[in-house]
């Protein structure tokens, strides 16, 4: 079983981007198993990801990356035993840091082959958000194997440059993609340097 985790800030297109990467892989005959952090007690995203299909494990009432460590585990040992995926892909809360998350994960299942953190920057909101949530996107992003710069369909060119700039200070060596998860734009590329 490998693992990849999708973070990124609240809204900025983890679920959308999880689906169109989980269609093609699907496609291409990968099983996957999703996990779901859901801040609150209900599932909305878990239920996008039951109605497309594929088999979800959610985890309420906390956040996976702080107290709810332990139960992500165990999660990922259950999947692996009832489905032996090849992939499962994990959806924190948009208020995870995902670094110490992967550390547990790598100390606690070294039998996962292979884990990759892909962290998305909402282009249509960097602005706000670096004023507002800065250190919480900057640890994002330093977790990151991959960055996708997501929504690039909201903003100018040069915003995006502007983007991608800061976005290579916080993180020297992850590969970084322009993705546009709502028009599929970049997508199979992303798929080419996550995979
Ligand atoms: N314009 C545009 N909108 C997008 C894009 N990707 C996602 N969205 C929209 O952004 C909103 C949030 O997308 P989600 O995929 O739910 O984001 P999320 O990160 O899973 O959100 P939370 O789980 O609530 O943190 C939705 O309305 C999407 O349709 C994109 O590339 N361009
Ligand atoms: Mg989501």
């Amino acid at each position: 079983m490998k693992l990849l985790c999708i973070a990124g800030f609240l809204g900025s297109g983890k679920t959308t981007v999880l689906l169109e990467l989980a269609r093609t892989m699907t496609q291409t005959g990968l099983q996957l198993a999703i996990v779901e952090n859901e801040i609150g007690d209900v599932g909305v995203d878990g239920g996008y990801v039951r109605e497309a299909g594929l088999p979800v494990q959610e985890l309420f009432g906390g956040c996976i990356c702080c107290t709810l460590q332990t139960g992500l585990v165990e999660t990922l040992r259950a999947l692996e035993a009832q489905y032996a995926p090849d992939w499962v892909v994990v959806e924190p809360t948009g208020l995870a840091a995902p670094g110490d998350l992967m550390k547990t994960v790598r100390t606690y299942m070294p039998q996962i082959a292979r884990s990759r953190v892909l962290t998305l920057v909402d282009a249509g909101r960097w602005e706000m958000l670096q004023q507002v949530v800065e250190p919480l996107i900057t640890a994002q992003l330093e977790a990151a194997d991959v960055i996708a710069v997501n929504k690039i369909d909201q903003v100018d060119e040069a915003v995006v440059a502007r983007i991608e700039e800061v976005v290579r200070r916080a993180n020297a060596t992850a590969a970084i993609r322009r993705v546009s998860a709502v028009s599929g734009s970049g997508l199979g590329d992303l798929q080419g340097c996550l995979l």
